[in-house]
């Protein structure tokens, strides 16, 4: 399905409209393409077969002949054009959180600025307050920015890095000769950023798995290739690099790529201690043969082979951070992790009622293709206009519509929800009536981020007394690479939710993942119920559960600790003990 690649590709255009002030409603009409294909339930690739591009909303004859281009060459010349006629910094600066087309242009043109760091120097130096109409804040978001784009170190969210290695790893597998191939490195572990993509591939024919990689689509520039490596930047600026190993070493390899390197470290003084030699290449014994010492190979083949060989169960990649999982694999004593097969439902959707794009009928058809069995809608409460949040006559109106839809479905049932909103003094953001309607309650903050850190806390912590409140979405509020978590004492929060027999959430979109892993571990350990919800607007986000499952593996969780792992019935059950307690 080319959808994604196509917003993506719609969007970058507008960019670089806006970045070369051009018509406002062309911008517009390239970002309205871009959330309607997006949007859209079915691979665009069968509606332009179909000729019924232009029947979509906000597509015309201009934009159905690019996608019609897309579809059949996988590139797009218009946009081509426009990016070599970009000085890439431009494009550089409009990821800065605060830094608009109009200020990057001017920062370009005016201070000549082309690279991050000669941004950085010249806010330092205060030349940016400098230009006429320019004013102090904007050199000092602009420093803000700048350091958030750098505290994700040059980190690229997982997000955008595991469908792309995803992609290479399926190219290599296409390749003759290719035996296995795998992503391996902090992306395999599920690390919310990852430095860059490390692949892996066992082939009979190393050079043609090397070229092959060299030449795929989407590299802008090859930073080294030899026999068996060689490394590249994607044009999304993230560095990949492929080892082709032995089929023999794959195991080992795979392994040894995957660290963290923390792990490794404890691996090989566990091989030396009992004799051995570990290292990409396999594990090792000495042994003493006709004609001298020599080394013999006692596993290398597969990964599970290696733990095996160094008295260890296999460590499932995601605990792989020298945080105890040594020990309690030498121990038989480690969790069995949660799997994305062990997902019965989604808990956290938006529908066309609030800001999602998808209607309830959608909705319900994507995710029983999913194999779910149920799913919550969570639309937004009334106080949150800029999400277009439900009127009580609108919220009624949906609940009427789900209780419809319901009766039409089959081993499948939308639950009636809300995403509401934890008022500054904690209060819920909804009439108690309303309240008591609902299936299932999620509560949120979504405004007044900056209050002190005990304010912030008794906040949440009011809001998780009410007994019709059963579920925290996003916790700490943090976007990764653009926002902080807020100020607020989690191990009080997780006290309370224990406590009042709340669940919390981890949102499985990739620039949130909050619960983070560490968190997870920490709720978990204080008895509080996980749940997983996509928070989807369109509905491929409702494949973000993946990164909801990695972040909870990452956390230690088991299929116990998740409470959509549970059956509808048993869903409800769960939530109506905590407010049918109070
Ligand atoms: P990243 O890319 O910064 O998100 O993190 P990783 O973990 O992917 O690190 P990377 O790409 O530098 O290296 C991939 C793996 O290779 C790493 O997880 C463990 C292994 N590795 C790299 N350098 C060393 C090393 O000096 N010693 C050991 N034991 N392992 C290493
Ligand atoms: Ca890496
Ligand atoms: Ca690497």
């Amino acid at each position: 399905m080319k959808n994604e690649e196509i917003a993506k590709r719609f969007d970058e255009i507008a960019d670089i409209l806006e970045l070369r002030g051009e018509n406002v409603f062309r911008i517009n009409a390239y970002r309205r393409g871009a959330r309607t294909v997006e949007g859209l339930a079915r691979p665009i690739e069968d509606a332009a077969a179909e000729g019924a591009l232009a029947e979509l909303p906000g597509i015309g004859k201009d934009l159905a002949s690019k996608i019609e281009e897309f579809v059949e060459k996988g590139s797009m010349s218009y946009l081509e054009e426009l990016r070599s006629g970009t000085p890439p910094i431009l494009l550089e600066m409009l990821r800065i959180p605060g830094v608009g087309p109009k200020t990057a242009v001017r920062l370009h043109e005016e201070l000549g600025v082309s690279s991050l760091d000669e941004l950085r120097r010249a806010a330092l130096d205060h030349r940016i307050q400098a230009l006429p109409k320019m004013k102090a804040k904007t050199e000092e978001n602009i420093l803000k920015g700048l350091d958030f784009l750098s505290r994700a170190g040059g980190r690229t969210p997982i997000g955008v890095a595991l469908p792309l290695a995803l992609r290479v790893v399926a190219e290599l597998e296409k390749l003759p000769g290719v035996k296995r191939a795998a992503a391996a490195g902090s992306l395999r572990r599920f690390r919310e950023t990852v430095g860059d993509i490390d692949i892996l591939c066992a082939s009979s024919s190393p050079a043609a798995a090397i070229a092959a990689f060299t030449h795929q689509d989407g590299v802008a520039r090859v930073l080294a290739e030899g026999s068996t490596k060689a490394s590249v930047v994607m044009r999304d600026g993230i560095q990949a690099d492929l080892r082709v190993v032995d089929e023999e070493a794959f195991g080992s390899a795979l392994a040894y790529f995957t660290g963290s390197k923390e792990h490794n470290i404890r691996l090989r003084e566990i091989a030396i201690k009992r004799g051995m030699k570990l290292s990409e290449y396999g594990v090792f014994k000495a042994a003493r043969g006709k004609d001298g010492a020599k080394e013999i190979r006692v596993a290398g083949r597969t990964e599970e082979e290696v733990y095996k060989a160094l008295g260890l169960s296999f460590i499932p990649p995601e605990i792989r951070e020298d945080a105890g999982e040594i020990e309690a694999a030498r121990a038989g004593k480690l969790p069995s992790l949660v799997e994305l097969s062990d997902i019965r439902g989604d808990l956290h959707c938006h529908s066309d009622y609030s800001d999602g794009a998808a209607t309830l009928t959608e909705i319900a058809a994507a995710a029983k293709a999913r194999g779910y069995s149920y799913m919550l809608i969570t639309d937004h409460s009334q106080g949150l206009h800029v999400a277009n949040g439900l009127s009580p006559q609108r919220l009624i109106r949906q609940m009427g519509e789900i209780d419809r839809l319901n009766e039409k479905l089959k081993g499948f049932r939308l639950l009636k929800g809300s995403e509401v909103d934890i008022l500054p003094d904690g209060a819920l953001d909804m009439r108690e009536d309303l309240l008591e309607r609902l299936d299932v309650v999620y509560v949120a903050i979504h405004s007044n981020f900056k209050m002190k850190r005990d304010a912030m806390t008794r906040r949440v912590v009011a809001a998780l007394e009410h007994p019709r409140a059963h579920i925290l979405a996003h916790p700490t509020g943090r976007l990764i690479g653009v926002r902080d978590a807020y100020e607020i004492d989690m191990a009080e929060i997780f006290a309370a939710a224990a406590r009042t027999g709340t669940a919390i959430e981890i949102n499985a979109h990739p620039a949130r993942l909050d619960l983070d892993s560490g968190n997870c571990r920490l709720a978990a350990d204080a008895g509080v119920m996980i749940a997983i919800g996509t928070d989807t607007h369109v509905l491929p986000e409702l494949e973000n559960m993946v990164y909801g499952i990695g972040t909870a593996r990452r956390g230690w969780l088991s299929k116990g600790n998740i409470l959509n792992t549970r059956t509808c019935k048993q869903v409800i059950s769960i939530i109506n003990k905590k407010s049918s307690a109070a």
